[in-house]
């Protein structure tokens, strides 16, 4: 193996089933695929959005007891309290006892110092060699509606009512552990220029969610700060009554719309990504699965073939992040942000005037 060479996986998840689903019963399967990869040599696995229940946004849920049994709670004093939660605890003693490293999602209640309570659809990554989450990602676009579809029978996708807009931005980081010989800074050394350390250092990692891979911008920021691996979990609806086509017609399309986000952000960005999903039918709907692992030229590299619990694995060479960055999306000497103004100060769109007759 190279110095930059690493064997990483995405755990897709089957369906769980219902919001009484004991959280117990998906543990279990998650830390069974945990396993699995420590047989395949794999140092790291993603796990899907809301990966430890159903995909609740798309239930109408009334009752507030109800809504705060899905979400773990979290404070500026316990900002990653999930992972002494029962309900992730024995994963992240099973990954600490693999020495695998695990990013994973789940519906956060954050309370303030003020008091003040807000619930994010949040990941974190967990890291083995620190024995700590080192990140924590909180979903930014949130898809979906506030009020529920009134239509009988209809797909719901309520996230603007379960969530509010992460705060935290897009921010990468550094893990550790996961390459020999990374380079570490030395602040005793005068440091001649940040080019002769890029691409030597430990591997550096951003995490999205599900919606979010759909947008453009998020990706590039993660590229503007050297990302050389992505991580997501999605639950993507497959197919809904009110919309139009065949079921398979509609599977088939959210697939090829679901690759195409992933296969073009890993290219533009030159960096890996792993897609991981949570498939199949649960009681409010059809989720597609498609987990994947995508190289830097936009190719995939591997992907589930169930819509079951399922492990797909790959070993990446980080190095191979170096062509792209260093010829067609090196930044430093093609983007031209004078010109880029736009997508800061514009929300919606802004047609150009209509034409006179
Ligand atoms: N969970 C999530 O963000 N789902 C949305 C559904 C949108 S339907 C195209 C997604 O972007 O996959």
């Amino acid at each position: 193996m190279s110095s930059r060479q690493l064997t990483v996986a995405a755990a897709q998840l089957g369906p769980v089933r219902c919001l009484t689903t004991p959280r117990r019963k998906t543990l279990d399967r998650m830390i069974k695929l945990l396993e699995e990869a420590a047989e395949k040599g794999v140092k790291l696995v993603v796990f899907p959005e809301l990966a430890f229940t159903t995909f609740f946004p798309g239930y109408i849920i009334e009752s507030p007891e109800e809504v705060a049994r899905l979400f773990e709670p979290a404070s500026p004093s316990e900002p990653y309290a999930i992972i002494e939660s029962s309900h992730a605890k024995p994963l992240v003693e099973k990954a600490s006892e693999l020495s695998i490293d695990i990013s994973f999602g789940y519906g956060e209640r954050w309370t303030a110092d003020d008091g003040s309570v807000t619930d994010y659809n949040t990941a974190v990554y967990y890291s083995t060699s620190e024995q700590k989450c080192i990140a924590k990602y909180r979903k930014v676009h949130l898809p979906g509606r506030y009020e529920p579809d009134p239509r009988p029978g209809v797909t719901q996708q309520l996230e603007k009512r379960f969530f509010t807009p992460g705060d935290l931005g897009f921010q990468a980081f550094r893990a550790p552990g996961l390459i020999k010989g990374a380079l570490k800074a030395d602040y005793s050394a005068p440091v001649t220029s940040g080019q002769e350390t890029q691409g030597r250092g430990d591997p550096i990692l951003g995490m999205l969610i599900c919606n979010d891979r759909r947008w453009a911008e998020g990706w590039r920021c993660y590229g503007l700060q050297g990302i050389e691996l992505l991580l997501e979990g999605y639950n993507t609806t497959a197919f809904a009554p009110q919309y139009e086509g065949t079921n398979e017609e509609q599977e088939e399309e959210a697939l090829f719309h679901h690759r195409l986000s992933c296969q073009a952000g890993s290219y533009q960005n030159a960096c890996y990504s792993i897609h991981a999903a949570k498939a199949g039918e649960e009681d409010h709907g059809s989720l597609i699965a498609g987990s994947s692992i995508v190289d830097p030229n936009g190719h995939i590299v591997a992907e589930s073939k169930t819509k079951g619990d399922e492990l797909i694995y790959a070993t990446i060479d980080l190095e191979k992040c170096r062509k792209g960055k260093g010829r067609v999306f090196a930044f430093d000497m093609h983007r031209r942000p004078e010109h880029y103004s736009r997508l800061v100060e514009q929300v919606g769109v802004r047609e150009p005037e209509l034409l006179s007759k």
